[in-house]
């Protein structure tokens, strides 16, 4: 919900107002722009297994198998996961299928979560 509403945000800057990322064009929008975009972008999408779950926190654990897009090797490693992604759906031990979106500080947020079927 929260990408939609940026994407759909920085869709009406762009078709109300001045040309897009013009020069002088005001830093709200320039940077709105920005991560609308940065949210709509998958980096990568890979397999894992689910260590732990920490809701409260918005963060997963998980051991991935490797990510040629963004060139990790299989780790395990801690992730945030973004709004509106119900981690209720996922527990330890589940087999997921997964998405990533660079976080801008470059750092990755998991955009998309579900259970792999097995
Ligand atoms: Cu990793």
């Amino acid at each position: 919900m929260f990408r939609v509403t940026l994407i759909s945000a920085a869709a009406l800057v762009l078709s109300g107002f001045a040309a897009p990322l013009e020069p002088g064009m005001s830093t709200d929008i320039a940077s709105l722009i920005r991560t609308a975009q940065a949210a709509e972008e998958t980096a990568a999408s890979g397999v894992g297994t689910v260590n732990s779950v920490g809701a409260a926190a918005r963060k997963i654990n998980l051991t991935h198998e490797p990510l040629p897009e963004i060139g990790w090797p299989k780790m395990t490693m801690d992730f945030a996961v973004a709004e509106g992604i119900d981690l209720d759906a996922v527990a330890p031990g589940d087999a997921v299928r997964f998405s990533l979106s660079e976080a801008g500080d470059g750092s990755y947020v998991i955009t998309a979560i579900e259970t792999e079927s097995r």
